[in-house]
């Protein structure tokens, strides 16, 4: 087995304390390298105030690390301009805080350029790397010009959008150009695979040349859609713990006669949360006869902080919450619960399975690993009802949620009247089929379905005559 090297923007594998941080990514490659005797690589989330490439390397949690400060310039253009204002935006369809910024785009290619001459030095011959999201699109163009020929992949976690999107980039050709530089490229599903393959058919003159195998820019690619799991092993373990079972009988406690809606969100636009709340609303304006058998629980830590469109959501999702308390509340009882506070994991599987219906209704999302984590925490015998957004990438494997648009405050209101008076056979009958999925396209079957593919490419791809 090839020794892996996987490389990330924030290398923050779970420390087994507790204290995890929140976000899809950092739980998906801890699970993966776990197995590997690699080595993961990326940014400390410190800053120097000048850029030294001086590596820290550390064991966690059976892992080995290898990080590196940035300089505060770094973090502005590349982290929170280029990636957080450029790239998610536009990659969630969201033109309109999309930041078109040069000096994003300059720090964005000096980060990659110093992460590679950092990275250089610790790689091997024979190994792989391994290179995720859209921080870091232009690392293995970096790296070979520093003479790495070693295999290299690309897993993108959030949307490709469609090409008459991408087109808006500025510098969006050299963007996939860089691309091009990888030996394996994947993706979710098939939708963005199908959007990157129309991008170089009507953008850059490219050909399909074998199954999954596409030739522009004078190079080759191979492209594969691989929808990334939870650990399922590792959370149904923790749905029995001691700490779940007793959030589990805490909430339970706190809606005695009433059902538990549950959301858990990093708090980001792309997750809907603003329309969430207003289909919520529409729910208890819509339904006075059921509006006091629930509560609705919406967990949402805050992350980049840094960037200010995320300032003025959360200001949003202050006052939206305010005014749905403030409307439907009476002396003995609230239809709502906001928290912006991080949980641990453990105490979040006993939230999971307390909600009779987990909410999860992101406006575009790469996958969504909430959802797949509701269903893994439920109860087979009396199990809660997933509703879930149909521009979640999880839509496509869980086709048995309760699909929904978003954007229709109507739609949401319906799908939770539905799912609160959904009985238990059907509930039990779509669970089995969720469940089924969940276990079966877990973490493992990504990282083995990817690596596989990765290994199996036997040399890189030469220059071809274009
Ligand atoms: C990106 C893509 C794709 C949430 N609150 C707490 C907490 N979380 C954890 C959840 C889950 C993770 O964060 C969120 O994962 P998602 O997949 O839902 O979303 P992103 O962070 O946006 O991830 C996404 C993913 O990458 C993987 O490819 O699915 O589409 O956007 O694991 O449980 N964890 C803890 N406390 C919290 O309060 N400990």
């Amino acid at each position: 087995m090839s020794r892996l090297i996987v490389v990330s923007n924030r290398v923050n594998p779970p420390s087994g304390k507790g204290d995890e941080s929140v976000g899809g990514l950092a739980m998906a490659l801890a699970a993966a390298l776990r197995e590997y005797s690699g080595l993961w690589f990326g940014w400390s989330g410190k800053t120097t105030p000048e850029f030294t490439g001086q590596l820290a390397m550390q064991r966690i949690d059976g892992v080995t690390v290898a990080t590196v400060d940035l300089e505060e310039a770094d973090v502005d253009e590349y982290y929170n301009g280029y990636a957080n204002k450029t790239l998610w935006p536009l990659f969630h369809y969201r033109q309109d805080l999309t930041a078109y910024d040069r000096a994003y785009g300059e720090g964005y290619e000096r980060v990659n350029r110093r992460f590679a001459e950092t990275l250089r030095p610790l790689i091997e011959a024979g190994d792989l790397v391994w290179i995720h999201d859209y921080h870091l699109i232009p690392l293995a163009r970096e790296l070979r010009k520093l003479g790495v020929k070693n295999r290299m992949g690309f897993f993108l976690h959030v949307p490709w959008p469609a090409h008459q999107v991408l087109t808006t980039l500025p510098g969006h050709k050299q963007l996939v150009q860089a691309m091009f530089d990888y030996d394996l490229v994947g993706f979710h599903i098939a939708e963005y695979q199908q959007a990157f393959e129309e991008y170089v058919l009507n953008e850059a003159a490219g050909e399909q040349i074998g199954p999954g195998l596409w030739k522009a820019f004078g190079r080759t690619v191979r492209v594969g859609a691989y929808p990334i799991g939870i650990d399922a092993a590792d959370f149904a373990k923790l749905v029995r713990s001691a700490r779940a079972v007793r959030m589990r009988d805490l909430m339970a406690a706190c809606t005695v006669f009433r059902n538990l809606i549950v959301g858990v969100d990093r708090l980001d636009y792309s997750k809907g949360l603003e329309e969430r709340f207003i289909g919520f609303e529409r729910f208890l304006a819509d339904n006075p006869d059921l509006r006091r058998e629930v509560l609705m629980l919406q967990i949402a830590p805050v992350s980049r902080e840094g960037v200010e469109a995320y300032q003025e959501i959360r200001a949003r999702l202050d006052s939206l919450s305010g005014r749905i308390n403030g409307e439907f509340s009476d002396i003995d009882w609230a239809p709502f619960r906001y928290v912006n506070k991080n949980y641990r994991r453990d105490e979040l599987a006993g939230i999971y399975r307390a909600g009779r219906v987990g909410l999860v209704t992101p406006l575009r999302d790469g996958m969504n690993l909430v959802a797949k984590e509701y269903v893994a925490a439920q109860d087979p015998d009396d199990p809660g009802v997933l509703i879930l957004s149909r521009f979640a990438g999880a839509a496509r494997q869980l086709t048995e949620a309760l699909l929904v648009n978003p954007n229709s405050p109507e739609e949401l209101a319906e799908a939770l009247k539905q799912a609160l008076s959904m009985d238990k056979p059907e509930r039990i009958r779509r669970w089995q089929a969720l469940y089924e999925n969940v276990q079966r396209e877990d973490v493992t079957a990504w990282r083995d379905a990817y690596v596989a593919d990765l290994e199996h490419i036997q040399a890189r791809p030469t220059k071809l005559a274009s």
